[in-house]
């Protein structure tokens, strides 16, 4: 495979860029090699610098459901952008994006839309702590829930791929109001709130971890994280900014039942624009300036190019047929690969909700961070760089998530399969 150019690109990119990306995770450092510089995409495929074509597993870390250059998703840009870029003014496109996200997900009955997940996070913590009047925030580890300050510890993604336990920069009295406590583990949670549950703002929680890799949640834990925040009076927030719009219109409060008391959301409803959302109950939401007096702002927020991407996106999944189809091609790609490793004799758990996905090469259920980390990422490694070589293009680190789009035909998970056994052959 010719790599040619994106390797000159990459040794330009990291004198002026730090690692030559502009988010950690891009820069392969879990798996090895350099990264293809991409130049397009189309459907299910990335194409990158030197005209290598991949089935892409990533899709923009989530957002592009309907895979890349989805014809509904590129006429209603192409007509936003012909009406002008951005205005900083109220729009009707705002309302209409805020009423579909408010009939998706009845939980979510004022909803206000920013720029990135982590601003979308960090603005529903600040809320659930100006409405309660508490400073600690509960979350999960291996969870991830975006950059900001007291949300870096013990987190997934990025620091999961790059190994980093915390970081720097965070002052020691940001971290200290932070809990953070095994994924799937209710006596734990109990455990916190019984020891300090009256200084607790807010739960926070992947309703499906992406962060660690993909890690649902067990039976009971979601209801029993809304049962405790009522009975303490904390607010329960589910971050949905992967899971929402991806395991099902509703999210996966919808697919679970659960009702949570705030909800961010991110990726899919941006279509692949700088969009996400934090939105729920009204009593707390209209605390939120200029209705009350918890203070966010943002020069882009619901920037009317990014809404029409994510309003060409809900009127197509809205429709409902998406996921059933995204079921169906997530269900064979599961079967293909189990039976891949099975045959090549390789340990291999798999976990998939919907069109979210990860295998891990371990031989133990993963049920939470510690389980993850014991996969053999070595191992993954060699997969993954093989995997690339035959054309196949995987989230670049054990401990994400991969996803299916409805452009990705049974041939592209053939041919995912068949890339498979190459690769296991190796391993
Ligand atoms: P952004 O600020 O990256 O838009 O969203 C942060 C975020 C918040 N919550 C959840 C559940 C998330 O998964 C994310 C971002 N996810 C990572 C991938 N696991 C984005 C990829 C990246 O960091 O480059």
């Amino acid at each position: 495979m010719e790599r040619g150019k994106s390797q000159a690109l990459y040794e330009r990119a990291v004198r002026v860029i730090p690692g030559g990306v502009n988010s950690p995770v891009r820069a392969f450092r879990a798996v090895g090699g350099n990264p293809p510089f991409i130049e397009r995409a189309h459907g299910s495929r990335l194409v990158d610098a030197d005209g290598n074509e991949y089935i892409d597993y990533v899709l923009s870390w989530g957002p592009m459901i309907l895979g890349h250059t989805h014809p509904a998703v590129q006429q209603a840009v192409h007509a936003a952008v012909d009406n002008g870029t951005s205005y900083g003014a109220p729009t009707e496109l705002e309302v209409r994006l805020a009423e579909k996200i408010t009939a998706a997900a009845p939980s979510i009955e004022v909803v206000r839309l920013v720029s990135s997940g982590t601003e979308a996070v960090m603005s529903a913590l600040r809320l659930a702590r100006g409405f309660t009047g508490r400073d600690r925030i509960v979350k999960f580890d291996g969870c991830y829930h975006g950059h900001s300050d007291g949300l870096l510890s013990k987190a997934g993604s990025g620091l999961a791929t790059l190994g980093i336990p915390d970081s720097p920069g965070v002052p020691e009295a940001f971290a200290a109001l932070t809990l953070s406590v095994p994924f799937n583990d209710l006596e734990a949670v109990e455990q916190t709130f019984r020891s300090g549950g009256d200084s607790i703002a807010a739960v926070v929680v992947e309703p499906v971890a992406g962060n660690m890799g993909c890690v649902p949640p067990a039976p009971g834990f979601l209801e029993g994280l809304s049962r405790i925040t009522r009975e303490y009076g904390a607010l329960l927030v589910f971050d949905e900014v992967m899971t929402g719009f991806r395991v099902a219109y509703g999210g996966a409060q919808q697919l679970y039942g659960i009702t949570p008391d705030l909800t961010t959301l991110g990726k899919v409803v941006g279509g692949g624009f700088p969009l996400a959302a934090y939105g729920g109950r009204r009593d707390i939401m209209e605390k939120i300036a200029p209705a009350g007096p918890v203070y966010q702002a943002g020069t882009l927020s619901g920037n009317p190019v990014a809404v029409s991407a994510g309003l060409a996106h809900l009127e197509i999944l809205a429709q409902g047929a998406a996921y059933t189809q995204l079921e169906v091609a997530g269900a064979r790609l599961e079967a293909g690969l189990r039976g891949v490793m099975a045959g090549a004799g390789l340990p291999c758990t798999f976990n998939r909700v919907g069109s979210m996905f990860t295998g891990f090469f371990s031989d133990a259920p993963v049920r939470n961070y510690e389980e993850a980390r014991r996969s053999d990422a070595t191992r993954f490694g060699a997969y993954f760089r093989s995997m690339l070589a035959h054309g196949v293009y995987l989230a670049p680190s054990q401990f994400e998530a991969g996803f299916l789009s409805t452009a990705h035909s049974d041939d592209d998970i053939d041919h995912t399969i068949e890339a498979a056994a190459r690769a296991a052959a190796t391993l």
